[in-house]
């Protein structure tokens, strides 16, 4: 029997009509139809006053991040992104591919090699159930500093500076500054983002929309057989965000579709963005050379293709919605994401997920924003080098985050 006759019939077309969802046209778009639409149970934004951060046109911007190597091509792209038309107000840091202490510093270490100020906030130590709810240990493939290990890592200047706030208060604050305009870039485990809006349910009204790099749309799995290391290191924190955000557009890229559409060749990666000879690349060479050296086949950045996602709209050439949920229990499937593809449960769609990329388009976005980065580091000096011949110095190395930075 045809699943639709285990449905209402008005129910199944209605799903179906909203399944395929038409990639966006344009660059920044403007999104407020999806925050009315998404999900008709749910007034988005009815409760928000003024703003006081962030122009209409402005794109304002957190990153919740893990620290490790792909992290740290995500966060080029995007304090690449931040010159021309999108205002990075935070980086939270969350245990992961490593441990948040490691986090903390690595991520200090992309805003040191380009000379960017930009608050940090430390995270959660542990998934919400901690050690007891994985068991599996960490993964050697970012080595035991998420960045690869390397010889010859850079120093940094001085001890990396962060907010007084732990990262939870940290979203709540940003959240409720930029009421509206916040549009979250989640890289890693989702336990901050789960332990903010327990603690301040009224944030998933505040915050525009939400990329996510985790969980899996088919039942592959890159840490288990069944789960994606994102979702797989804190499920429980993965639901929660799943079941909690329904009033704003989450987008999430699942890890087939990395696979399937986002797999660049191991010559791309050697000898176009290899060699392209910024600060930022030869960190990138640094980190990732341990992980080059075993793996020849192709390359796959999965936290720089959500943020690229997000930075052009036309690279999610293909998006379907459905409710999603996240298994707890399973002796295999623990940390899997549940997609209901059928609408067997006949709940609204709570996920946007990315089910193809333009790899052409992205690997473009790429190659522009990180040869774009030519900033020159000398000792523990930096030099930015903007357009022609004048050099600015930088009035601090880096991280020295003035509280008035907003
Ligand atoms: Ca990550």
């Amino acid at each position: 029997m045809p699943i639709s006759h285990l449905l209402t019939d008005s129910f199944y077309q209605e799903q179906q009509q909203k399944r395929l969802h038409e990639a966006p046209k344009s660059q920044y778009s403007n999104n407020s139809n999806l925050h009315v639409h998404f999900d008709e149970n749910v007034t988005f934004h009815e409760e928000i006053a003024e703003t006081d951060g962030g122009s209409e046109s402005e794109n304002v911007v957190l990153i919740d991040t893990d620290g490790g190597c792909y992290d740290a091509w995500a966060l080029f792209l995007a304090l690449a992104s931040s010159e021309k038309n999108m205002k990075i107000v935070g980086i939270t840091t969350v245990n992961g591919c490593t441990t948040v202490d490691n986090a903390v510093m690595n991520v200090s270490r992309v805003l040191q090699a380009i000379g960017k100020r930009i608050p940090v906030y430390k995270g959660a130590d542990s998934a919400l159930l901690g050690s007891s709810g994985s068991k599996t240990p960490r993964p050697s493939f970012f080595g035991s500093d998420g960045f690869g290990d390397p010889a010859n890592l850079p120093m940094l200047a001085a001890e990396p500076a962060v907010e007084a706030e732990p990262a939870a208060v940290g979203i709540i604050k940003l959240a409720e500054r930029y009421k509206g305009k916040l549009t979250i870039l989640a890289l890693g485990a989702l336990t901050n983002m789960a332990m903010a809006v327990k603690l301040k349910p009224k944030i998933r009204n505040y915050i525009k929309e939400i990329f996510i790099l985790g969980g899996n749309s088919e039942g592959v799995g890159n840490m288990t057989v069944s789960s994606e290391f994102n979702f797989f290191v804190d499920p429980e924190a993965a639901k929660i965000v799943l079941e909690n955000f329904s009033s704003c557009p989450v987008y999430i890229l699942p890890w087939e579709t990395c696979l399937r559409s986002a797999a660049s060749t191991y010559d791309f990666r050697m000898n176009s963005l290899g060699t392209l000879g910024t600060p930022a690349v030869h960190l990138l060479n640094k980190i990732e050379e341990a992980i080059l050296s075993k793996f020849h086949d192709r390359w796959i950045a999965p936290d720089a293709v959500v943020v690229a996602c997000f930075i052009h709209r036309q690279i999610m050439s293909k998006t379907e919605q459905y409710h999603c949920t996240v298994e707890l229990h399973g002796d295999h499937t623990r940390g899997m994401m549940i997609v209901d593809k059928n609408f067997i449960r006949q709940k609204p769609a709570n996920v946007i997920l990315i089910t193809e990329v333009q790899l052409e388009d992205y690997e473009k976005l790429l190659m522009t924003a990180l040869g774009h980065q030519r900033h020159h580091v000398h000792d523990n000096a930096v030099t930015l080098i903007r357009s022609g011949p004048k050099l600015e110095l930088a009035p601090t190395p880096y991280l020295n985050v003035n509280q008035n930075y907003f």
